[in-house]
């Protein structure tokens, strides 16, 4: 239906124009998918992603693309914001300019997005939001949101690591931890680091230090290589996606230092989030990284099912968190319970 309306009304401008003449009208882009016969059918799908910075990233761009592709009966319409929000602000009111039928948003981070939701919903356009949520002031500015309870992960790996420190014998007073944050308001660095001062009120572990890394390598090398610098008691290293734990290790094994769980004979323990690339399951594997909050990548089939109930006029729920493991190669840790409920972890060989 709105399909129809917006080529009769690409029709009734490009008749004014001609009527008109007016050369200002050239410039106006109107994108070739939706004067096309071919794409007449398809639903089209604006989707503003946050970037490239991590594999989680990558793989659920992936994931977006082998789902929304034509042969599904969908035009994706894919734009990388290079992790800026102005980017994204951008994207949407050019969406919204080319009358997508939904818009998917994947923002970078929660706050700030009260105004341009607003013109989006003017516009009658639906709005799913992944991954990461939105903070705003009024929650009918977005239709849905699907993605990871990133608190409950933290608060997972947390209580991962007080089970290892006990059957240990590790007295938690001298557990000396940093954490390498995430994007700064990005739900996932809140949420992350949310479950790890929680644990770490709770077990009285020393947080010796945050800093921001970025959710990438090269970044979290460098905070890494300046804390070790400062701090010669770092014995836990918090990194808050498996990108940061690459250029963490990268920093401890420059300095000279030893990777591993066994603290009390001075290694430096990693533990960290995603477990979607193979070098993270490898390094997990080989003990350079303890333990991993899974995060799930895969919502490209979420978000399909959602714009398909929409399409028939079925609201979807408000809010959809996945499921989602821990990963370890240590196998003396089989569960873990956060709020009296037991999550298995997945033991890797
Ligand atoms: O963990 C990280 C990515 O928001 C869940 O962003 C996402 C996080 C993911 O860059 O690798």
């Amino acid at each position: 239906m709105k399909r129809i309306k917006l080529n009769n009304t690409i029709v009734l401008i490009l008749s004014v124009c001609i009527i008109l003449n007016l050369t200002a009208c050239g410039e106006a882009k109107v994108p070739d998918t939706q004067v096309s016969e071919e794409t007449e059918d398809l639903v089209v799908v604006g989707f503003s992603q946050v970037g490239a910075e991590s594999d989680w990233r990558k793989a659920n761009t992936q994931s977006m693309k082998d789902t929304f592709t034509r042969e599904n009966g969908y035009e994706l319409i894919l734009s990388d914001a290079q992790q800026k929000q102005s980017n994204q602000i951008t994207t949407i009111r050019t969406f919204i300019q080319r009358e997508v039928d939904y818009i998917v948003l994947a923002p970078v981070t929660e706050d700030g997005w009260d105004t341009v939701l607003s013109e989006a919903k003017e516009a009658n356009i639906p709005v799913i939001v992944v991954d990461r949520q939105v903070n705003v002031s009024d929650d009918s500015l977005f239709d849905c949101w699907v993605g990871s309870n990133f608190r409950l992960e933290g608060e997972k790996v947390g209580e991962w690591l007080h089970r290892y420190f006990v059957q240990n014998e590790i007295d938690e007073a001298g557990v000396n931890i940093v954490n390498i944050k995430g994007t700064l308001g990005a739900s996932s660095q809140i949420g992350r680091s949310g479950g790890l001062s929680i644990s770490a009120r709770k077990y009285n572990w020393n947080l010796l230090a945050e800093a921001e890394g970025e959710y990438t390598q090269a970044r979290a090398r460098e905070v890494m290589t300046n804390l070790l610098n400062k701090y010669d008691n770092i014995n836990v290293v918090y990194c808050e996606n498996d990108n940061e734990a690459f250029g963490v290790i990268e920093a401890i094994e420059s300095a000279g230092l030893k990777i591993g769980p066994d603290i009390a004979d001075g290694q430096i323990m990693i533990v960290s989030f995603d477990g979607v690339s193979e070098q993270a399951i490898e390094l997990a594997k080989e003990g350079k990284i303890s333990c991993i909050g899974e995060c799930n990548p895969l919502h490209g089939p979420r978000v399909r099912k959602i714009i398909e109930s929409l399409e028939k006029g079925v609201r979807p729920e408000k809010f959809e968190y996945v499921d989602e493991s821990i990963y370890s190669s240590i196998d003396s840790i089989r569960e873990i319970q956060v709020d009296e409920k037991a999550y298995p972890i997945t033991i890797l060989k």
